[in-house]
């Protein structure tokens, strides 16, 4: 449709489309909207990730979950104006009965377990470049201080109430569960146990007097915020889910449990007794992050987005906004919610031995390249399968082949001599498409590239917004592989620097391709941050033009000056991306044996 438009308005002739240029055209290719001055860019937001139990390592589905919202993050801060607007934070979940009874069977201490998992996603958050400003421990203590405040203004209100809970309650989930979800599973010697419908984990009949939570007065609230919110949970799919959950009763929740039984936890305030539950303790990290309870937090809540997996949705959509309603409080402005890997069609488990490690993949294809592998195969909406072939496909197809081979034909020493950028031939190469003449050269296909490339940055964003980063990385690939079929068209290795007749032409082409490779390398950076930046820096693009408020393209094809025109390219002419050997694909058929 852009396309359409863009050409409507290259059509008209005369002054009348110069001064529409003037107007409109540095919008239209300067993706306008994502500029610093956009409103929606102005504001401040606050990406999360879940907080991860510290029971076992880390797998590829937690990085998958910080990768995702690292990805978001770094997309926000290129739309600028300032990194100083965003905040990200993750961390690590370290009470409840489930670390209790993993430090229990380890014979460690509970802070021994925590303080040695906790460093292990510390470290491989850093090494796979996640760009948190915060990392939170829900046993530091301006946690505890932010979790009892958070009580005892619930408390204050009226919300909690001592009662007997009788039921279900699964320590693997740390959650509660009605009859319904749970079924019998037939164990080893012929005997069955009870385990939980849902996540398979086993559940133990638990009846106690604990506090609780008046959750089933927020079900109608919570119906409210959602319709009047279409977009807080995204995909759509799990914002229509937690709608139909909220069509069946709500009943209150039980957020305490003995401390007898569960002593690894923040005590209820007042009464020792109790702990607090672990759910409860987790979800109020958020507010502990940005200051809560001193009033700073204000400045960063409720303009928070939530990324998480679709295990942990009911907790963010359901408890946690009631909780936040409860204290007076607005729920985060978006929820975002990704499915889960699998490994060779199987779930992941330390049982089942198929547990991928993150590092050894870091280390395998890279940290660009499995961070780009998980986030263009990774789909929010359906659960993916992971095995190290697909991996090696591709990463040798699309950063190897397709847009190291661009980079390559471009700026190869034997094509591009000078090792400039070269200039673009308006004579060559027209704004009007169909205009005929002994000069042109540009094809029918060359418009289409640039009107597809011009068009990119805004769609990309789109995805962005809507959570679906791997069609954000589709789409760029898409326009790599018609890039790299305009460099194969016109062959300038063909052409000769040498012919008055040649030149112009071979400098457009060459051109046009360096335009586009500077506009994948810049929409490239939220994932593959250190390859944009070795792709940016060899086409002499400083570090402060690489925001989407500086996205120019193909300045001079809209009849402005380009400031990348003779600028010598970076001195790094090395590999943009190894190809790499199949035999590296042992990792998950070692894990299998
Ligand atoms: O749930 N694929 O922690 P967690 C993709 N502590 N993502 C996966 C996955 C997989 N195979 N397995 C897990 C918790 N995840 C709580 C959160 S937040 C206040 C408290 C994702 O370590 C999972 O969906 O079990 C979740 O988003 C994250 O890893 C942490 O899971």
């Amino acid at each position: 449709m852009l396309r359409t438009s863009v050409f409507r308005l290259l059509g008209r002739t005369g002054a009348s489309r110069l001064s529409l240029l003037e107007d409109f055209g540095p919008r239209y290719y300067s993706s306008g909207s994502l500029s610093a001055g956009d409103d929606a860019c102005d504001a401040r937001t606050y990406f999360t990730t879940p907080i991860f139990y510290v029971n076992a390592a880390p797998h590829i589905g937690h990085l998958y979950s910080a990768l995702l919202a690292d990805a978001l993050c770094r997309h926000r801060r290129l739309r600028g104006p300032s990194t100083a607007a965003t905040r990200f934070s993750t961390g690590t979940d370290e009470h409840g009965l489930k670390i209790q009874q993993a430090a229990a069977t380890a014979g460690l201490a509970p802070t021994e377990l925590c303080d040695r998992v906790s460093e292990q996603f510390q470290q491989l958050f850093q090494e796979a470049g996640i760009s948190c400003t915060d990392f939170i421990r829900t046993t530091e203590a301006r946690h505890r201080v932010a979790v009892q405040h958070f009580w005892g203004v619930l408390k204050s209100r009226g919300l909690l109430y001592k009662g007997v809970y009788e039921g279900w309650y699964c320590a693997s989930d740390e959650c509660f569960l009605p009859e319904a979800k749970v079924t019998q599973q037939p164990g080893p010697s012929g005997d069955s146990f009870p385990v939980s419908l849902e996540s398979g984990h086993p559940v133990s009949w638990t009846k106690e007097e604990n506090y609780i939570f008046r959750l089933s007065q927020f079900r109608k609230p919570l119906q409210r915020w959602l319709r009047g919110n279409p977009q807080a949970i995204t995909p759509e799919p799990f914002h229509h889910v937690v709608l139909q959950w909220l069509d069946e009763e709500l009943p209150d929740l039980s957020v305490s449990r003995r401390s007898s039984h569960l002593h690894w936890g923040i005590p209820v305030p007042g009464d020792d007794s109790q702990t607090i539950y672990v759910w409860l303790d987790a979800l109020v990290n958020y507010l502990t992050v940005i200051g809560y309870p001193n009033a700073e937090f204000k400045s960063w809540w409720p303009a928070t987005s939530h990324i998480i997996g679709k295990d942990i949705l009911k907790f963010h959509a359901i408890y946690w906004p009631a909780f936040l309603l409860g204290a007076g409080m607005s729920p985060p402005q978006r929820i975002y919610v990704h499915s889960h890997w699998t490994v060779c069609g199987q779930k992941m488990s330390k049982s089942l031995g198929n547990v991928v490690d993150p590092r050894t993949c870091l280390n395998r294809y890279t940290v660009d390249g499995f961070r780009y592998f998980l986030l263009r195969q990774g789909v929010p909406n359906w659960d993916c399968d992971y095995y190290d072939e697909k991996v090696v496909k591709l990463l040798n197809s699309e950063l190897a082949d397709a847009l190291g081979g661009l980079l390559n034909r471009c700026t190869a020493k034997r094509i591009n001599p000078s090792e400039t950028y070269p200039a673009f031939c308006t004579t060559c190469f027209p704004s009007e498409p169909g205009l005929v003449g002994p000069s042109v050269r540009a094809q029918a296909e060359d418009y289409a590239l640039v009107s597809a490339v011009a068009t990119l940055p805004k769609q990309v964003a789109d995805h962005y917004d809507n959570f679906q980063i791997y069609k954000a990385l589709e789409a760029v690939s898409s326009c790599v592989r018609q890039t790299n079929g305009f460099v194969q068209r016109h062959a300038p290795w063909k052409l000769n620097w040498e012919s008055p007749v040649d030149a112009p032409w071979l400098g457009t082409v060459l051109h046009v391709a360096l335009e586009c490779l500077r506009v994948f390398g810049t929409l490239l950076q939220p994932v593959t941050p250190s390859l944009a930046d070795k792709l940016l820096s060899r086409l002499g693009v400083s570090a402060s033009e690489r925001s989407l408020g500086e996205l120019y393209f193909l300045p001079r094809f809209y009849g402005h000056p380009c400031p990348f025109e003779g600028r010598r390219l970076g001195p790094e002419t090395g590999l943009l991306f190894p190809r790499l050997d199949q035999s590296r694909t042992w990792l998950v058929k070692a894990h299998r044996t």
